[in-house]
């Protein structure tokens, strides 16, 4: 198979890092880094370009088209193999961590003779980095916590590897008769393992199991811990009449079975995964079905993405639990690119696809032309886009609403001037760029863009990108303030790498009056569909359907935003 540009760009990136990483000459090694960049901006697909066309590139000269050549037809390139076999194979990982670039790794091994992220880890609590010319106790710091984050995240899962494993162990249960409990059923942004409840009898279901596994890490007629892959998945097994406390039991969260049982205790009750004993007759009380604990302790069922401990039990004994979205509410999606930019589809193909998912409306919301943003809009291909839009709209029972995603620059100012983003109908301005600055600055450089009057949603809010990028420094509680007071809706990116804002900054925004709004960020149609992920996530943040500008119509919704 020949190489995706995608895959040419990070083999060039590679080779401009380990140029930097054994310290060879400048020059060639950002050559090698713009050559990656421009691939990765290619339109077409760079395996079809001859050698004249690659030389006619900016930037690529006779030497790096043939080595592109060589990487798209073979994935990699001699020079390439000869350099990696040059530095101490735990090196390359290191570049793995946030804050380590190629030059700090070429420092720390040469200095520091550090080749690993053990080693680096060792080297830091041994206070060894800060006597490192160059970098200092803060820095050591930095680096430990990102060692940190770097260990965590390798073990979390996002709800799309989570659903991935799911489906794989799935296929080894039989429907019906299972349910998956935990953090997955909760909803949690993030996974640690998988919990699943079955009743059907052990011996099946371990037999078959062992078909699919990668490994049985432990096997049993009451709980089988099997391996997929990197990720462990826990099946407990339960008869049917006790399945119902099970399943409450193994969903979680500890918190919240603490307090159920506090509850039951204050009823003369213990409450186990087999059921409900009392305390003072003895006897164990049987349930099949989570409804019917509930109804016995005398509150309502709890929706599962609610079991947190955070006032969902008293609000279950009052029957007051909030009401909460569901899919079948949300008529829009609030943050879609197309192929004006860097996702892949037309307008009329957005179009059908909205129309396809029941939809009254899409916000096109491709990003503004800005520093280090791909094919980013200017005012008049944003004008072209709105004469098309209105075309695509005469035929199409999807709406298309006319949006952009806006960048908020480093200084808070937005990249377009006010007179372009007054004529289209809803405005997300969102941060992709110096992500680092003081908490200060970058919570100031959030409230800037919500006082423009244009400015309607605040896209993606924290910038965070699960298992790589840390939330940005921000003071959430001034933001929500703010966006109270200036009217700005506050995104729930439901792209399963960002879930940006997460459940308990979407609660707190829900109460302060804040609206949300779904963008699933989409570049592909499939992608439509992570909605889901922030319909769930919506839940968690206790939203009711109206609290969800996804949930109006276009009229209002477009009144709203004027
Ligand atoms: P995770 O896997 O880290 O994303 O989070 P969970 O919530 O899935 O936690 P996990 O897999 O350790 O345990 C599954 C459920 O089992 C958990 O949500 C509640 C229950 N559980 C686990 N440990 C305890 C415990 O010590 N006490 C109580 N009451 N329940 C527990
Ligand atoms: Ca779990
Ligand atoms: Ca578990
Ligand atoms: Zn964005």
């Amino acid at each position: 198979m020949e190489a995706s540009n995608a895959a040419v760009a990070d083999a060039l990136t590679l080779f401009g890092q380990l140029l930097e990483i054994t310290g060879k000459d400048g020059f060639k090694i950002r050559a090698y880094y713009r050559a990656a960049e421009e691939i990765s901006r290619l339109a077409g697909d760079v395996a079809d370009l001859t050698l004249e066309e690659l030389v006619a590139i900016p930037g690529i000269g006779k030497g790096l088209a043939e080595k592109i050549q060589s990487l798209v037809a073979t994935g990699t390139h001699p020079e390439l193999e000869a350099l990696k076999a040059e530095v101490p194979p735990g090196l390359i990982e290191l570049l793995d961590l946030e804050g380590v670039g190629p030059k700090t790794v070429h420092t720390l091994w040469m200095k520091a003779g550090i080749t690993s992220v053990a080693e680096m880890e060792k080297a830091a609590r041994g206070r060894r980095i800060r006597a490192i010319r160059g970098f200092g106790e803060k820095k050591e710091q930095e680096f430990l916590q990102s060692i940190a984050r770097y260990r965590s995240q390798a073990t979390r899962l996002n709800r799309a590897e989570a659903e991935a494993v799911v489906a794989r162990v799935s296929a080894a249960l039989t429907p019906g008769t299972f349910e998956v409990a935990g953090s997955f059923r909760r909803g949690r942004s993030t996974v640690g393992d998988i919990d699943i409840v079955s009743r059907e009898p052990p011996p099946q279901v371990n037999a078959r199991l062992r078909g699919i596994a990668d490994e049985m890490i432990d096997e049993g007629d009451r709980k089988t811990s099997v391996r997929l892959g990197t990720h462990r998945v826990d099946i407990r097994f339960t008869p049917p009449r006790q399945f119902g406390s099970m399943l409450l039991y193994l969903t979680g969260s500890k918190e919240f079975n603490i307090r159920l049982r506090e509850i039951a205790i204050g009823k003369g009750m213990r409450l186990n995964e087999y059921g409900l004993e009392d305390r003072k007759a003895g006897g164990l009380r049987e349930f099949p079905d989570e409804e019917s604990i509930f109804t016995f302790l005398g509150m309502d069922w709890i929706p599962p993405e609610l079991r947190e401990d955070r006032g969902e039990i008293a609000r279950a004994q009052a029957h007051r639990l909030p009401p909460l979205v569901t899919a079948a509410d949300i008529r829009g999606d609030l943050h879609v690119h197309t192929a004006a930019t860097d996702g892949t589809l037309t307008l009329p193909d957005l179009a059908r696809a909205g129309a396809a998912r029941g939809y009254r409306y899409l916000l096109v919301s491709d990003h503004s032309a800005s520093l280090g943003i791909t094919h980013g809009l200017d005012p008049e291909r944003i004008a072209a886009q709105a004469r098309e839009i209105v075309q695509v709209n005469q035929t199409s029972p999807c709406r298309l609403l006319h949006g952009i995603e806006v960048d908020i620059l480093a200084d808070g100012t937005l990249s377009l001037p006010a007179t372009v983003l007054a004529d289209l109908d809803l405005v997300v301005a969102s941060i992709h760029s110096a992500f680092r600055q003081e908490k200060d600055v970058m919570t100031r450089r959030i409230l800037s863009a919500m006082a423009s009057d244009h400015v309607d949603v605040i896209g993606h809010p924290t910038g965070r990108l699960l298992g790589s990028r840390e939330a940005a420094a921000l003071d959430l509680d001034r933001i929500i303030d703010a966006a109270a007071d200036t009217g700005t809706a506050l995104e729930i990116n439901a792209s399963p790498l960002r879930m940006d804002l997460d459940d308990a900054p979407i609660r707190q925004a829900q109460e302060a009056g804040v609206k949300l709004a779904i963008g699933t960020d989409a570049h592909t149609a499939e992608e439509l569909d992570h909605v889901r992920y922030g319909v769930v996530l919506a839940r968690r943040g206790w939203c009711a359907p109206g609290d969800l500008l996804n949930t109006w119509d276009a009229e209002p919704l477009l009144e709203w935003a004027r």
